[in-house]
């Protein structure tokens, strides 16, 4: 398909590339029994937050039954709900109400790996079980048990070895994430079969499509080699032998096949997928191949981790960020789409990441962030509180973390002889727990989110950062949220649009345009905390301003000045004249 043809977003059925996803961390969201701990009814219960800010469908982070070891990414039974978060009478609830907004509802789906507590991986353990080739199962290099015994020195993502021993049958079983999440063996027929089955459940449930949790890292070089050491000298990076493993395209375009190709509607499929290139993700995206719609890609939000990693993280140079995000859009240009993120429940809040959470500057880079993301090609998702412009939350000591990632760092970190303090700020700054916070729905102690003791602490920003006080004034983060949103839907130009990057070198101005047919819009963001002279193109000094964050100047108004107030955003609009229009 060709950008700049057609101005029907659905002429395709690609109804999704003038959609805006918006996710719901369900532990975090709303609490209607007063445990804790936000569950389904609480999310039926705010669905009208979602639907006036305008999004067109809610992402449901994992509300399987689960034992919480990674907050649900740790699934028991991929069929039914955790009582925590209620039961299929209340899923059914939620569905129908999310429908009955005229919104569509998209399951995380969590298949690279399992719970240990789910009963595949149970019988697996028994070696005699025609379940054991579901898991990764390897006998020990040498002494079993032993340190280094392990069948090869990957490390997983959440610190210690990639293996874990298991007695009963006298193997390792791999787990690229915690030991409590063992990886699937997506080479075993039946497993792949048994996932799909499952899929086909949910949407004969009435579900939308799937978020694909590290659906990139599903197939695994047979061999399992070593991997080059890593920074830390501990362990290997097994990256290379998982990350778009051989035969991960063959296994998404079966899922295709097997799930989605004969069904009637048209859903919506995101693959996430850390440590993809943008040439990869062309070919996941390429709607010939039939994988999935969109990936999500780390390479923006991994631009501000040091050489120790990400909880050892500098400050983003916005050049990087320009390069970037210029790479995936024009390498996606022609085939393939964009996911558009700064925030999700795994990264820190965006406006105290690249943007100023301090009260002068909160609101202003918030927005023009917002701004400037939403204005490029692709399908924006908004993570709940991203549109109150809610921060990084003040944790003073570890105990206040709960994240087993978190965890798990601080205590390899500290036993590797780390300065705590410094352990802690990196953690301050980079820990999913930041995102994990509840919504902040009001100024009340519970900030509306519970009425009990939640499951981790309310920021105590929640006072001023709040739903209720942000709609009633028209210069907040979320009536700015709700204009961007209302833009997408109205302006064809962003949603169809071609991408040119302005002003690649600039450290302070992010600018870029979007035209389509006989429109232009221009996308100017500061992303300094000073103001800033532009030299703006003679073409744009009188052009229409239909978007803006600063107070005072109407959206409207001609005739801009050329100084940008501090992480003050712009969208300019430009129409050729009525003979271009003829053509
Ligand atoms: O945040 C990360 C660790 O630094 C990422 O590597 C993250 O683990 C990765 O993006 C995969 O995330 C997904 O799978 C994980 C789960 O913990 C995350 O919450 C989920 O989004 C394992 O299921």
């Amino acid at each position: 398909m060709t950008p700049t043809t057609g101005s029907a977003p659905s002429e395709d059925g690609a109804w999704w590339r003038s959609a805006v996803v918006y996710q719901v961390y369900p532990r975090s969201f709303a609490d209607s029994d007063g445990d804790g701990i936000g569950d389904l009814d609480g999310i039926t219960g705010r669905l009208d937050h979602l639907a006036e800010l305008g999004v067109d469908v809610l992402w449901l982070s994992p509300v399987y039954p689960s034992p919480q070891a990674d907050n649900g990414y740790d699934i028991s039974d991929y069929q039914d709900i955790d009582p925590l978060f209620g039961d299929l009478a209340a899923f059914d609830r939620l569905l129908a109400a999310v429908h009955g907004r005229g919104m569509r509802l998209v399951m995380d789906l969590v298949v690279n790996h399992t719970s240990d507590r789910h009963p595949w991986f149970q019988e697996s353990r028994d070696p005699a079980s025609p379940k054991r080739s579901w898991y990764l199962w390897r006998p020990p290099r040498g002494e079993a048990g032993a340190a280094g015994a392990e069948p090869n020195n990957w490390g997983s993502f959440f610190s210690g070895p990639a293996w874990t021993y298991d007695e009963p049958g006298g193997e390792y079983y791999l787990h690229l994430f915690s030991s409590r999440q063992p990886d699937l063996n997506w080479e075993e027929p039946a497993v792949r079969h048994a996932v799909y089955a499952m899929m086909r459940w949910w949407l004969e449930r009435g579900v939308d499509g799937f978020r694909m949790d590290v659906v990139n890292l599903i197939s695994k070089d047979p061999a399992l080699p070593d991997g080059p050491l890593r920074g830390d000298g501990l362990q290997g990076d097994g990256s290379p032998s998982y990350v778009c493993g051989p035969r991960v395209h063959d296994h998404l375009q079966e899922m295709h096949r097997e799930v989605f190709a004969q069904r009637p509607d048209r859903l919506l499929t995101v693959g996430e997928m850390p440590g993809v290139t943008v040439e990869q993700a062309r070919l996941f995206t390429d709607p010939a191949r039939a994988e999935v719609d969109m990936v999500f890609q780390f390479e923006h939000v991994s631009l501000d981790h040091g050489p120790g990693g990400k909880f050892d993280p500098r400050p983003l140079r916005l050049t990087d960020l320009k390069a970037s995000l210029a790479r995936w859009q024009e390498g996606l240009a022609a085939t393939g789409w964009n996911s558009l993120y700064w925030n999700n429940h795994d990264q820190p809040r965006i406006v105290s990441r690249f943007g100023d959470d301090g009260p002068l500057h909160r609101v202003r880079s918030a927005t023009m962030l917002a701004t400037v993301l939403h204005l490029h090609r692709g399908t924006p998702f908004v993570y709940q509180g991203e549109e109150l412009g809610m921060a990084n939350a003040p944790f003073a000591s570890i105990g206040d973390f709960r994240d087993i990632e978190s965890l798990n760092h601080h205590a390899q970190a500290l036993a590797a002889g780390e300065d705590p303090e410094q352990v802690l700020r990196g953690l301050r700054a980079m820990g999913r727990d930041n995102a994990r916070t509840p919504m902040q729905w009001d100024a009340s102690p519970g900030a509306g989110f519970s009425t009990g003791t939640p499951w981790i602490a309310v920021n105590p920003d929640h006072t001023t950062v709040n739903a209720a006080a942000a709609r009633r004034d028209p210069a907040s983060v979320y009536h700015h949220y709700r204009r961007l949103i209302a833009l997408r839907h109205s302006e064809p130009a962003v949603v169809h649009g071609d991408f040119t990057m302005l002003l690649p070198e600039d450290e302070r101005v992010y600018a870029f345009t979007r035209s389509h047919r006989d429109t232009t819009l221009l996308v100017i963001g500061n992303f300094t905390g000073a103001s800033v002279r532009l030299d703006l193109p003679p073409q744009w000094r009188e052009a229409e301003r239909i978007l803006g964050n600063v107070p005072g100047t109407g959206p409207a108004e001609p005739g801009t000045a050329t100084v940008l107030a501090p992480w003050e955003a712009r969208v300019h609009r430009r129409t050729e004249g009525s003979a271009a229009r003829c053509d």
